[in-house]
């Protein structure tokens, strides 16, 4: 199989196994774990910050953000489309008892003036905004880079207003390998942010959370009463280390890939793209075929490639370490017999 629906289904490297193995432990809720320190240590100074907790998951460090930057009727920002937002399942309103207010974003950016008008003024009526959010890439909008510029001018009016900024980073190391820029180019214009190990990177299981030192002690709290404090955790922090330090440089190649599959679609007739391919996901515009999305999903399965749905008429491609050119190549070649071809 071509599996194409997520850069979360990537397996770890023989290096990550043989690392797993021998794997040094301890009980990581008395802060014993040599390799979690280490893991968190890496991830604080990688993303300049004063420190860092692992967690289970992108979805649990957004969570814990959320809880602890947040008091229980406060509102949130965020894109419209955010992952924390769309994806998780109402959990910021579950746990954390907040409300969302979105704000239509460009192609994932939200406007600074935008967020300066949907900030509360001080009155009786009205909630606190408790915390801002930004994710980049952005996921919904097609992998989509938040400009650093943006980040930086919607950093200036929250802390204007005193209010913190979490960056949901589950693939920034697509967007700094893009642009050629370190990581903190990005998070120097955050309070917080997560930053995923298990996706284009490669790990089994893991995200971090960045923060000030006095941030990340609140947080380490939200991570256990939500179950989240681990025991022999370092089998899972050394693959986790082995994907921060030495899996970043070839993500270059995942949006690479993505790119050439969508100049490759672009010459099918009846699907559009959908996004500037700017990191490793392709979204494809089916409505022309007159199929619909699970039809054209049944078709790609029964040729060896697997995608996912992301609307009526949207299908989302997603390169990562499995996916090599052959099988770009295979994915076209099979476009092109099931669909008309032509030059557009
Ligand atoms: N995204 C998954 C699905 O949940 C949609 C995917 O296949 O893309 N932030 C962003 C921007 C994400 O894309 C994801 C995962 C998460 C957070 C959550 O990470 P996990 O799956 O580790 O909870």
């Amino acid at each position: 199989m071509i599996d194409l629906r997520s850069d979360t289904v990537t397996k770890p490297t023989e290096e990550m196994r043989k690392a797993m193995y021998e794997a040094e432990c301890g009980d990581d809720v008395y802060g014993e774990d040599p390799l979690v320190k280490k893991l968190e240590d890496k991830a604080a100074e990688l993303l300049g910050k004063e420190a860092a907790l692992f967690v289970t998951s992108g979805t649990q460090g957004n969570q814990i953000a959320v809880l602890t930057h947040c008091q229980p009727g406060n509102e949130v920002l965020l894109e419209e489309e955010a992952h924390i937002f769309y994806y998780e399942g109402g959990a910021i309103s579950a746990f954390g008892g907040v409300q969302t207010r979105t704000i239509k974003g460009n192609r994932g950016a939200i406007n600074p003036n935008d967020v300066r008008n949907a900030i509360r003024s001080e009155d009786v009526h009205l909630p606190e905004t408790g915390m801002i959010c930004i994710e980049n890439t952005h996921n919904r909008a097609g992998g989509a880079i938040v400009p650093i510029e943006n980040m930086r001018e919607v950093y200036q009016v929250a802390q204007e207003h005193n209010i913190p900024v979490h960056l949901d980073g589950a693939r920034l190391f697509n967007a700094s390998v893009e642009l050629g820029v370190p990581v903190t180019a990005f998070t120097e214009h955050t309070t917080t942010v997560q930053i995923c190990l298990s996706k284009g990177l490669g790990a089994p299981i893991g995200s971090l959370i960045a923060g000030s030192e006095s941030f990340i002690k609140r947080a380490r709290k939200w991570r256990k009463r939500l179950g989240g404090g681990l025991r022999q955790v370092g089998v899972v922090a050394s693959p986790g280390l082995i994907a921060l330090t030495k899996m970043a440089d070839r993500l270059k190649e995942d949006n690479d890939r993505a790119r050439r599959l969508a100049e490759g679609i672009r010459n099918i007739r009846d699907l559009k793209i959908n996004n500037r391919v700017d990191t490793n996901i392709v979204l494809v515009d089916t409505e022309a075929t007159g199929k619909s999305v699970e039809e054209i999903l049944d078709l790609l399965k029964s040729n060896g490639i697997l995608a996912v749905p992301f609307g009526p008429t949207t299908i989302r491609f997603t390169t990562h370490h499995h996916i090599s050119d052959e099988d770009i190549n295979q994915t076209l070649s099979t476009f092109q017999q099931l669909f008309d071809t032509v030059k557009k």
